[in-house]
């Protein structure tokens, strides 16, 4: 029998903190506590399927409960699992308009965190597989409160990042600057078992390509003429889920290349910066690829708005760079 050291995320935080030795534990303790949160998400979202049984989303279940719609379901669960814990100083969710304050009865800390609680959860009816993306960030202003200018930080200055995809298997993929690391829940015992260690985006043949090629007579010429250049390499497959943790996941584990361009409808694009593109960006580039909004690299961007959309790049550095040198021309910075 082939010797198989099981580790799970509890030890593999505690292993990487003893790496640290400033490390207060805190930082662990957010990214334990997001591991709590997802596995209460995994399983409501799990149940979805059930929906005809348990409910739709505002009516009352058999328990005379109202059954809330999943990303809201998923927003409270993070919130009440980090709000308390005294290693914030404030969150931003994509279900939030502005900064998410800590309830003045609980501590604060010197972490931001950055989320989006159920991205694609328009395919949750259709059991296509959806995610949770964070990113965490050093308060950078003074006193207790968290304030704009310590969400609104450039995603080069992230301390982690990480995302949940919950799809045939719950897997919870993570980056705090030593590598990316992938774990796999396993249901029955609750805990998620390090099943990707050291991700590194493959050069392999596998390789695929994943655009919205609806919106084909809404690109500018740098734009088709990259697609065309896709089509053309061999070893390319184009894919696309339409759900942006699940079409990166697979990216990440493929290599290729994933896009959400800008368009003459949407110059911004449609995807978030600080909770979508910019947590994925340092996970990308950790793992040996690249992420640009058509100019220059995502990781760069200076924020100016909590909920602000960026054009996304993302995927194996020859095809981003490919992309980088094609598309620029198409829209101005
Ligand atoms: P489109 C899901 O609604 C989402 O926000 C992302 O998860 C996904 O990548 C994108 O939108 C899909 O958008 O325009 O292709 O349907």
């Amino acid at each position: 029998m082939a010797e198989t050291s099981v580790v799970t995320l509890s030890r593999h935080i505690v292993e990487e903190e003893r790496r640290h030795p400033e490390a207060t534990g805190a930082f662990s303790n957010i990214l334990y506590d997001i591991a709590l949160a997802a596995k209460i998400i995994s399983r409501e979202v799990n149940k979805a399927g059930l929906v005809d049984i348990l409910g739709q989303a505002g009516s009352r279940n058999v328990h005379d409960e109202v059954v809330k719609k999943l990303d809201v379901f998923a927003d409270e669960v993070i919130c009440k699992a980090m709000d308390h814990t005294g290693d914030l100083c404030c969150m931003v969710s994509e279900e939030h308009p502005d900064i998410v304050a800590i309830p003045e009865k609980f501590p604060r800390g010197k972490y931001v965190l950055l989320y989006d609680p159920l991205d694609g959860s328009s395919n949750i009816d259709l059991n296509v597989s959806i995610g949770t993306i964070f990113s965490v960030h050093l308060k950078v202003t003074e006193g207790p409160d968290g304030r704009l200018e310590d969400c609104l930080q450039p995603g080069r200055r992230q301390l982690a990042a990480g995302y949940v995809v919950y799809g045939s298997s719950t897997m919870l993929v993570y980056t705090s600057g030593a590598g990316v690391h992938g774990f796999t829940l396993d249901p029955s015992i609750g805990e998620f078992l390090l099943s990707h260690p050291n991700i590194h985006i493959p050069e392999s043949t596998s390789r695929t390509y994943s655009v919205n090629e609806s919106y084909y007579d809404l690109w500018g010429p740098g734009q088709r003429q990259f697609v065309s250049e896709l089509k053309r390499q061999e070893g390319l497959s184009a894919r696309y889920i339409g759900s942006l943790v699940a079409d990166f996941h697979r990216t990440l584990l493929s290599g290729g290349v994933f896009m959400y361009p800008a368009d003459s409808r949407s110059p911004r694009g449609k995807l978030r910066l600080l909770y979508e593109a910019a947590p994925l960006a340092m996970i990308c580039k950790e793992a040996g690829g690249g992420a640009i909004d058509g100019h220059g690299d995502i990781l760069d961007q200076l924020p100016t708005e909590l909920h602000q959309r960026t054009p996304l790049y993302i995927g194996s550095l020859d095809l981003v760079e490919c992309a980088r040198t094609l598309v620029s021309g198409d829209s101005e910075r």
